[in-house]
């Protein structure tokens, strides 16, 4: 059996770690720190915003049943009500249709759109629906 036994002084040891730490903080730089708390501001550079999530309503049904949002940022849901002379809308609920109320959108007749502002909301599961027609509804996974 043979080993290499490399032996450093305390001081030699050091300074070898500290070359190791340099070389793993030299590149990629470390990101600039990010204030904390609150949303960015205006002009700030960043990812763009998220297109709007589209929503139908014809015949007393939303054309999907299941939507996806992103955690911790506002995002828009552009809704088409197709049904004339039906008001419908677009409220979220936590975790089912009957659960907490976290959003309401504006109940509109049709035909007409409108674009929904939706507040951040936590990563979950949540449930989309008509104010209006309870059996409107759907899943929303926020992640
Ligand atoms: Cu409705």
């Amino acid at each position: 059996m043979h080993f290499d036994v490399h032996a450093m002084t305390g001081a030699d040891f050091d300074t070898w770690l500290q070359q190791k730490i340099a070389a793993a903080n030299a590149s990629p730089s470390p990101p600039p720190p990010q204030p904390s708390g609150g949303a960015p501001s205006p002009g700030q550079s960043g990812p763009p915003a998220a297109a709007p999530l589209a929503l139908v309503a014809q015949n007393i049904a939303y054309d999907k049943t299941e939507l996806a949002a992103p955690a911790n940022s506002p995002f828009q849901i552009q809704f088409d009500n197709q049904d004339a002379s039906i008001p419908h809308n677009v409220a979220i609920h936590e975790g089912s249709p009957t659960g907490a109320e976290v959003f309401k959108g504006e109940v509109f007749p049709g035909p007409a759109q409108k674009t929904y502002d939706v507040p951040a909301l936590k990563a979950g599961a949540y449930a989309f629906v008509c104010s209006v027609h309870p059996n409107m509804n759907g899943t929303l996974t926020v992640q």
